[in-house]
Protein backbone atom coordinates (compact mmCIF):
# COMPACT_ATOMS: atom_id res chain seq x y z
CA UNK A 1 0.00 0.00 0.00
CA UNK A 2 1.40 3.38 -1.16
CA UNK A 3 0.11 6.71 0.38
CA UNK A 4 1.04 10.28 -1.27
CA UNK A 5 1.65 13.21 0.84
CA UNK A 6 0.53 16.24 -1.22
CA UNK A 7 -0.26 20.09 -0.43
CA UNK A 8 0.22 23.46 -1.09
CA UNK A 9 4.00 24.71 -1.47
CA UNK A 10 5.60 25.47 1.97
CA UNK A 11 3.12 23.79 4.20
CA UNK A 12 5.34 20.53 5.31
CA UNK A 13 5.14 18.04 3.21
CA UNK A 14 8.58 16.89 3.45
CA UNK A 15 8.60 17.69 6.84
CA UNK A 16 5.94 14.87 7.63
CA UNK A 17 8.09 12.71 5.22
CA UNK A 18 11.16 13.08 7.34
CA UNK A 19 9.11 12.37 10.68
CA UNK A 20 7.11 9.25 9.32
CA UNK A 21 10.69 8.36 7.81
CA UNK A 22 12.73 8.71 10.84
CA UNK A 23 15.04 10.44 8.39
CA UNK A 24 17.09 13.84 8.00
CA UNK A 25 17.28 14.66 4.53
CA UNK A 26 19.54 17.40 3.49
CA UNK A 27 18.41 20.65 1.41
CA UNK A 28 19.39 19.44 -2.26
CA UNK A 29 17.11 16.27 -1.23
CA UNK A 30 14.62 18.08 0.05
CA UNK A 31 14.06 20.23 -3.04
CA UNK A 32 14.62 17.38 -5.55
CA UNK A 33 12.10 17.34 -8.35
CA UNK A 34 11.08 14.20 -7.56
CA UNK A 35 9.27 12.20 -5.00
CA UNK A 36 10.78 10.37 -2.06
CA UNK A 37 9.69 7.13 -0.75
CA UNK A 38 9.95 4.96 2.37
CA UNK A 39 9.15 2.46 3.12
CA UNK A 40 7.39 2.08 6.94
CA UNK A 41 6.90 -0.72 9.38
CA UNK A 42 3.26 -0.29 10.91
CA UNK A 43 3.69 -1.01 14.55
CA UNK A 44 1.82 -3.35 15.95
CA UNK A 45 1.69 -4.40 19.67
CA UNK A 46 0.05 -7.62 18.71
CA UNK A 47 2.76 -8.85 16.73
CA UNK A 48 4.83 -8.16 20.13
CA UNK A 49 2.52 -10.20 22.40
CA UNK A 50 2.91 -13.11 19.93
CA UNK A 51 6.36 -13.32 19.73
CA UNK A 52 6.26 -12.99 23.75
CA UNK A 53 4.35 -16.49 23.88
CA UNK A 54 5.84 -18.22 20.59
CA UNK A 55 9.68 -17.18 21.10
CA UNK A 56 9.75 -17.39 17.27
CA UNK A 57 13.05 -16.74 15.17
CA UNK A 58 11.68 -13.92 13.56
CA UNK A 59 8.70 -10.91 13.98
CA UNK A 60 7.32 -9.29 10.86
CA UNK A 61 5.49 -6.32 10.52
CA UNK A 62 3.25 -5.32 7.63
CA UNK A 63 4.29 -2.26 6.10
CA UNK A 64 3.27 0.99 4.27
CA UNK A 65 4.79 3.07 1.87
CA UNK A 66 4.93 6.75 1.87
CA UNK A 67 5.74 8.89 -0.70
CA UNK A 68 6.89 12.63 -0.32
CA UNK A 69 5.21 14.26 -4.28
CA UNK A 70 6.77 17.41 -5.04
CA UNK A 71 5.19 19.33 -8.23
CA UNK A 72 1.78 21.26 -6.70
CA UNK A 73 2.67 24.90 -8.52
CA UNK A 74 1.44 28.25 -7.93
CA UNK A 75 0.47 28.80 -11.66
CA UNK A 76 0.41 32.08 -13.18
CA UNK A 77 -3.18 33.23 -13.01
CA UNK A 78 -3.58 33.11 -9.33
CA UNK A 79 -4.44 29.46 -9.37
CA UNK A 80 -2.25 26.18 -8.27
CA UNK A 81 -1.70 23.83 -11.16
CA UNK A 82 -0.62 20.18 -11.54
CA UNK A 83 2.53 19.45 -13.13
CA UNK A 84 2.32 15.92 -14.98
CA UNK A 85 5.29 14.65 -13.13
CA UNK A 86 2.37 15.37 -9.94
CA UNK A 87 -0.36 13.63 -11.50
CA UNK A 88 1.71 10.24 -12.81
CA UNK A 89 3.27 10.36 -9.37
CA UNK A 90 -0.25 10.78 -7.32
CA UNK A 91 -2.43 8.54 -9.78
CA UNK A 92 -0.68 5.27 -8.62
CA UNK A 93 -1.06 5.67 -5.11
CA UNK A 94 -3.93 4.18 -3.16
CA UNK A 95 -4.31 6.98 -1.11
CA UNK A 96 -3.54 10.70 0.02
CA UNK A 97 -2.66 12.72 2.74
CA UNK A 98 -2.85 16.53 2.35
CA UNK A 99 -0.55 18.58 5.00
CA UNK A 100 -2.47 21.37 5.39
CA UNK A 101 -1.06 24.63 6.65
CA UNK A 102 -1.39 26.41 10.19
CA UNK A 103 1.44 27.52 11.07
CA UNK A 104 2.43 31.03 10.40
CA UNK A 105 5.84 32.28 9.95
CA UNK A 106 6.64 35.54 8.40
CA UNK A 107 10.06 33.90 6.62
CA UNK A 108 7.75 31.21 5.08
CA UNK A 109 5.13 33.28 3.53
CA UNK A 110 2.17 31.31 2.81
CA UNK A 111 1.64 31.19 -1.14
CA UNK A 112 -2.03 32.25 -0.96
CA UNK A 113 -1.11 35.21 1.78
CA UNK A 114 -3.21 34.13 4.30
CA UNK A 115 -4.07 31.40 6.85
CA UNK A 116 -6.81 29.20 5.74
CA UNK A 117 -7.20 25.26 6.18
CA UNK A 118 -10.60 25.08 4.89
CA UNK A 119 -9.54 27.34 1.48
CA UNK A 120 -6.30 25.46 1.20
CA UNK A 121 -8.21 21.90 1.44
CA UNK A 122 -10.96 23.41 -1.48
CA UNK A 123 -7.80 24.63 -3.41
CA UNK A 124 -6.64 20.78 -3.83
CA UNK A 125 -9.84 19.32 -4.08
CA UNK A 126 -10.99 21.51 -6.15
CA UNK A 127 -8.00 20.27 -8.95
CA UNK A 128 -8.77 17.18 -7.97
CA UNK A 129 -12.10 17.43 -9.06
CA UNK A 130 -11.16 19.23 -12.70
CA UNK A 131 -8.62 17.38 -13.28
CA UNK A 132 -11.14 13.81 -12.84
CA UNK A 133 -13.45 15.51 -15.07
CA UNK A 134 -11.13 16.24 -17.79
CA UNK A 135 -10.38 12.69 -17.96
CA UNK A 136 -13.92 11.74 -17.57
CA UNK A 137 -14.87 13.98 -20.56
CA UNK A 138 -11.91 12.55 -22.50
CA UNK A 139 -12.94 8.68 -21.85
CA UNK A 140 -16.73 9.35 -22.53
CA UNK A 141 -15.81 11.10 -26.12
CA UNK A 142 -14.13 8.02 -26.99
CA UNK A 143 -16.24 5.77 -25.89
CA UNK A 144 -19.05 7.13 -28.06
CA UNK A 145 -16.87 7.46 -30.76
CA UNK A 146 -16.41 3.51 -30.32
CA UNK A 147 -20.09 2.90 -30.14
CA UNK A 148 -20.99 4.34 -33.58
CA UNK A 149 -18.56 2.07 -34.81
CA UNK A 150 -19.67 -0.81 -33.37
CA UNK A 151 -22.02 -2.35 -30.16
CA UNK A 152 -19.88 -3.43 -27.30
CA UNK A 153 -22.13 -4.38 -24.07
CA UNK A 154 -19.05 -3.26 -21.80
CA UNK A 155 -18.19 -0.06 -23.30
CA UNK A 156 -22.36 0.86 -23.14
CA UNK A 157 -21.92 -0.01 -18.99
CA UNK A 158 -18.89 2.12 -18.87
CA UNK A 159 -20.24 5.14 -20.25
CA UNK A 160 -23.42 4.91 -18.40
CA UNK A 161 -21.09 4.88 -14.93
CA UNK A 162 -18.98 7.49 -16.59
CA UNK A 163 -21.69 9.57 -17.26
CA UNK A 164 -22.95 9.30 -13.42
CA UNK A 165 -19.55 10.39 -12.64
CA UNK A 166 -19.50 13.36 -14.52
CA UNK A 167 -22.52 15.04 -13.49
CA UNK A 168 -21.22 14.31 -9.87
CA UNK A 169 -18.15 15.99 -10.73
CA UNK A 170 -19.77 18.94 -11.92
CA UNK A 171 -21.55 19.22 -8.97
CA UNK A 172 -18.09 20.22 -7.04
CA UNK A 173 -18.37 16.82 -5.68
CA UNK A 174 -15.37 14.40 -5.20
CA UNK A 175 -16.00 10.87 -6.88
CA UNK A 176 -15.35 9.34 -3.20
CA UNK A 177 -18.75 10.47 -2.04
CA UNK A 178 -20.69 8.86 -5.14
CA UNK A 179 -22.49 5.56 -4.07
CA UNK A 180 -22.19 2.51 -6.41
CA UNK A 181 -21.85 -0.97 -6.41
CA UNK A 182 -19.29 -3.33 -6.21
CA UNK A 183 -19.47 -4.15 -9.96
CA UNK A 184 -19.35 0.16 -10.84
CA UNK A 185 -16.92 0.36 -8.11
CA UNK A 186 -14.48 -1.49 -9.49
CA UNK A 187 -14.94 -0.11 -13.15
CA UNK A 188 -13.61 3.55 -11.48
CA UNK A 189 -11.18 2.22 -9.59
CA UNK A 190 -9.30 0.93 -12.69
CA UNK A 191 -9.03 4.45 -14.15
CA UNK A 192 -7.20 5.59 -10.64
CA UNK A 193 -9.42 8.93 -10.49
CA UNK A 194 -7.61 11.66 -8.10
CA UNK A 195 -11.12 12.40 -6.31
CA UNK A 196 -12.29 8.89 -5.54
CA UNK A 197 -8.73 8.11 -3.60
CA UNK A 198 -9.31 8.12 0.36
CA UNK A 199 -7.99 11.64 1.63
CA UNK A 200 -6.66 12.12 5.04
CA UNK A 201 -6.02 16.28 5.43
CA UNK A 202 -3.66 16.92 8.19
CA UNK A 203 -3.42 20.37 9.89
CA UNK A 204 0.07 21.33 10.26
CA UNK A 205 -0.04 23.35 13.67
CA UNK A 206 1.84 25.98 14.67
CA UNK A 207 4.55 25.22 17.58
CA UNK A 208 2.66 27.10 20.15
CA UNK A 209 -0.79 26.62 19.47
CA UNK A 210 -0.75 23.76 22.53
CA UNK A 211 -4.26 22.06 22.97
CA UNK A 212 -6.47 23.64 20.04
CA UNK A 213 -5.44 20.87 17.98
CA UNK A 214 -8.85 19.42 18.71
CA UNK A 215 -10.79 22.35 18.21
CA UNK A 216 -8.66 22.79 14.55
CA UNK A 217 -9.62 19.54 13.80
CA UNK A 218 -13.18 20.15 14.61
CA UNK A 219 -13.97 22.95 13.06
CA UNK A 220 -12.77 21.42 9.43
CA UNK A 221 -14.48 18.43 9.88
CA UNK A 222 -17.64 20.78 10.49
CA UNK A 223 -17.12 22.77 7.15
CA UNK A 224 -16.32 19.09 5.44
CA UNK A 225 -19.12 17.18 6.78
CA UNK A 226 -20.23 14.13 4.45
CA UNK A 227 -17.05 14.73 1.99
CA UNK A 228 -15.66 11.87 3.45
CA UNK A 229 -12.48 13.50 4.33
CA UNK A 230 -10.63 12.25 7.37
CA UNK A 231 -9.36 15.17 9.65
CA UNK A 232 -6.21 14.92 11.95
CA UNK A 233 -3.85 17.34 13.04
CA UNK A 234 0.15 17.30 14.18
CA UNK A 235 3.09 19.50 15.05
CA UNK A 236 5.02 19.50 11.84
CA UNK A 237 7.83 20.99 13.30
CA UNK A 238 7.65 19.39 16.82
CA UNK A 239 7.10 16.14 16.27
CA UNK A 240 9.98 16.08 13.57
CA UNK A 241 12.42 16.77 16.37
CA UNK A 242 10.65 13.92 18.21
CA UNK A 243 10.92 11.50 15.95
CA UNK A 244 14.67 11.88 16.68
CA UNK A 245 14.41 11.64 19.99
CA UNK A 246 14.71 8.75 22.53
CA UNK A 247 11.47 6.77 23.46
CA UNK A 248 11.53 8.33 26.73
CA UNK A 249 12.12 11.62 26.33
CA UNK A 250 9.69 11.73 23.07
CA UNK A 251 6.58 10.62 25.50
CA UNK A 252 7.67 13.20 28.17
CA UNK A 253 7.94 15.85 25.47
CA UNK A 254 4.01 14.17 23.83
CA UNK A 255 2.53 14.74 27.24
CA UNK A 256 3.69 17.83 27.24
CA UNK A 257 1.89 18.85 23.94
CA UNK A 258 -1.32 16.46 24.80
CA UNK A 259 0.11 14.38 22.19
CA UNK A 260 -1.28 10.97 22.46
CA UNK A 261 0.60 8.88 20.13
CA UNK A 262 3.23 9.23 17.63
CA UNK A 263 2.60 10.78 14.02
CA UNK A 264 3.34 7.74 12.74
CA UNK A 265 0.51 5.46 14.74
CA UNK A 266 -1.95 8.39 14.55
CA UNK A 267 -1.20 8.35 10.61
CA UNK A 268 -1.56 4.98 10.26
CA UNK A 269 -4.43 4.08 12.01
CA UNK A 270 -6.31 6.86 9.86
CA UNK A 271 -5.12 5.41 6.97
CA UNK A 272 -6.31 1.82 7.61
CA UNK A 273 -9.86 3.37 8.45
CA UNK A 274 -10.48 5.37 5.66
CA UNK A 275 -8.93 3.00 3.18
CA UNK A 276 -11.04 -0.12 4.86
CA UNK A 277 -7.59 -1.71 5.78
CA UNK A 278 -7.47 -4.63 8.41
CA UNK A 279 -4.76 -6.58 9.77
CA UNK A 280 -4.67 -10.47 10.36
CA UNK A 281 -1.74 -12.49 12.11
CA UNK A 282 0.01 -15.71 11.57
CA UNK A 283 2.43 -17.29 13.91
CA UNK A 284 4.35 -20.14 15.16
CA UNK A 285 8.13 -21.12 16.29
CA UNK A 286 9.12 -19.89 12.98
CA UNK A 287 7.59 -16.00 12.83
CA UNK A 288 5.12 -14.29 14.03
CA UNK A 289 3.57 -11.59 11.42
CA UNK A 290 0.86 -9.26 10.80
CA UNK A 291 -0.08 -9.12 7.10
CA UNK A 292 -2.97 -6.14 5.72
CA UNK A 293 -6.25 -7.42 4.38
CA UNK A 294 -8.79 -5.33 2.47
CA UNK A 295 -12.11 -5.23 5.82
CA UNK A 296 -14.86 -7.96 4.18
CA UNK A 297 -12.30 -10.36 2.65
CA UNK A 298 -12.64 -13.80 3.26
CA UNK A 299 -9.93 -16.37 4.57
CA UNK A 300 -9.71 -17.41 0.78
CA UNK A 301 -8.07 -14.08 0.15
CA UNK A 302 -6.10 -13.76 2.89
CA UNK A 303 -4.20 -17.67 2.41
CA UNK A 304 -3.36 -15.47 -1.23
CA UNK A 305 -1.90 -12.86 0.88
CA UNK A 306 0.50 -14.83 2.44
CA UNK A 307 1.30 -16.88 -0.81
CA UNK A 308 -0.78 -17.67 -3.81
CA UNK A 309 0.14 -21.26 -3.67
CA UNK A 310 -1.70 -21.52 -0.29
CA UNK A 311 -4.73 -20.11 -1.97
CA UNK A 312 -4.67 -22.82 -4.54
CA UNK A 313 -3.66 -25.88 -2.05
CA UNK A 314 -5.89 -24.36 0.55
CA UNK A 315 -8.30 -26.20 2.62
CA UNK A 316 -9.45 -24.99 5.09
CA UNK A 317 -8.26 -22.40 7.67
CA UNK A 318 -7.93 -22.73 11.50
CA UNK A 319 -8.89 -19.65 13.21
CA UNK A 320 -8.60 -18.08 16.61
CA UNK A 321 -9.28 -14.13 17.55
CA UNK A 322 -6.14 -12.31 19.11
CA UNK A 323 -8.21 -11.11 22.43
CA UNK A 324 -9.25 -14.71 22.77
CA UNK A 325 -5.88 -16.42 22.77
CA UNK A 326 -4.28 -13.31 25.10
CA UNK A 327 -7.45 -14.40 27.54
CA UNK A 328 -6.98 -18.39 27.49
CA UNK A 329 -2.70 -17.86 26.81
CA UNK A 330 -2.58 -20.97 23.78
CA UNK A 331 -4.64 -22.23 21.04
CA UNK A 332 -5.10 -25.47 22.72
CA UNK A 333 -6.73 -23.68 25.51
CA UNK A 334 -9.17 -21.66 23.32
CA UNK A 335 -9.87 -24.74 21.76
CA UNK A 336 -10.78 -26.48 25.07
CA UNK A 337 -13.26 -23.03 25.70
CA UNK A 338 -14.60 -23.05 22.19
CA UNK A 339 -12.59 -20.22 20.65
CA UNK A 340 -11.01 -22.28 18.15
CA UNK A 341 -12.86 -22.79 14.71
CA UNK A 342 -12.06 -24.80 11.35
CA UNK A 343 -13.69 -22.25 9.13
CA UNK A 344 -14.49 -22.92 5.03
CA UNK A 345 -12.77 -20.36 1.72
CA UNK A 346 -15.94 -17.81 2.81
CA UNK A 347 -15.67 -17.38 6.17
CA UNK A 348 -14.39 -13.40 6.36
CA UNK A 349 -11.76 -12.26 8.17
CA UNK A 350 -11.97 -10.05 10.99
CA UNK A 351 -9.03 -7.86 12.23
CA UNK A 352 -6.98 -9.11 14.75
CA UNK A 353 -7.50 -12.68 13.52
CA UNK A 354 -4.84 -15.55 14.15
CA UNK A 355 -4.71 -17.85 10.93
CA UNK A 356 -3.20 -21.36 10.28
CA UNK A 357 -4.13 -22.23 6.51
CA UNK A 358 -4.46 -25.76 6.00
CA UNK A 359 -3.87 -27.10 2.76
CA UNK A 360 -2.42 -30.16 0.72
N1 LIG B 1 7.53 27.40 12.06
C1 LIG B 1 7.24 26.27 11.44
N2 LIG B 1 7.94 25.98 10.35
C2 LIG B 1 7.65 24.84 9.71
C3 LIG B 1 6.64 23.96 10.15
N3 LIG B 1 6.58 22.93 9.30
C4 LIG B 1 7.52 23.15 8.36
N4 LIG B 1 8.16 24.31 8.60
C5 LIG B 1 9.28 24.92 7.86
O1 LIG B 1 8.82 25.34 6.59
C6 LIG B 1 9.77 25.04 5.59
C7 LIG B 1 9.12 24.23 4.50
O2 LIG B 1 8.76 22.98 5.03
P1 LIG B 1 8.73 21.69 4.09
O3 LIG B 1 8.42 20.53 4.95
O4 LIG B 1 9.95 21.65 3.26
O5 LIG B 1 7.47 22.07 3.22
P2 LIG B 1 7.04 21.42 1.85
O6 LIG B 1 5.56 21.42 1.85
O7 LIG B 1 7.74 20.13 1.66
O8 LIG B 1 7.58 22.50 0.83
P3 LIG B 1 7.79 22.33 -0.76
O9 LIG B 1 8.23 20.92 -1.00
O10 LIG B 1 8.84 23.33 -1.09
O11 LIG B 1 6.47 22.65 -1.36
C8 LIG B 1 10.92 24.30 6.27
O12 LIG B 1 11.98 25.17 6.46
C9 LIG B 1 10.31 23.85 7.57
O13 LIG B 1 11.27 23.81 8.61
C10 LIG B 1 5.94 24.30 11.34
O14 LIG B 1 5.05 23.57 11.81
N5 LIG B 1 6.28 25.46 11.95
MG1 LIG C 1 8.96 19.39 0.07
Amino acid sequence: MQIGIVGLPLSGKTTLFQTLAHTHLDEAAMHRQQANIVTVKVPDPRVDALAEVFKPRKKSYTSIEFVDVVGLKKGDRDSTQFTQGFLANVKTNDALIHVVRRWDDPQYPHPEGSLDPVRDIRILETEFILSDLSMIENRIERIRKQLLKAKDERLVYELHILEKGKVWLEEERPLRTLSLDPTEKKVVKGFQFLSEKPLLALLNMQDDDIGEHDAAVEAVRRAYDGSGLEVDAFFGKIEMELAQLPDEDAEAFMAEYGIKESALSRIIASAYRSLGLISFLTCGDEECRAWTLRDGASVHEAAGVIHTDLMQRFIRAEVVHFDDFMRYGSIAACKEHGHWRLEGKEYIVRDGDIILIRHN
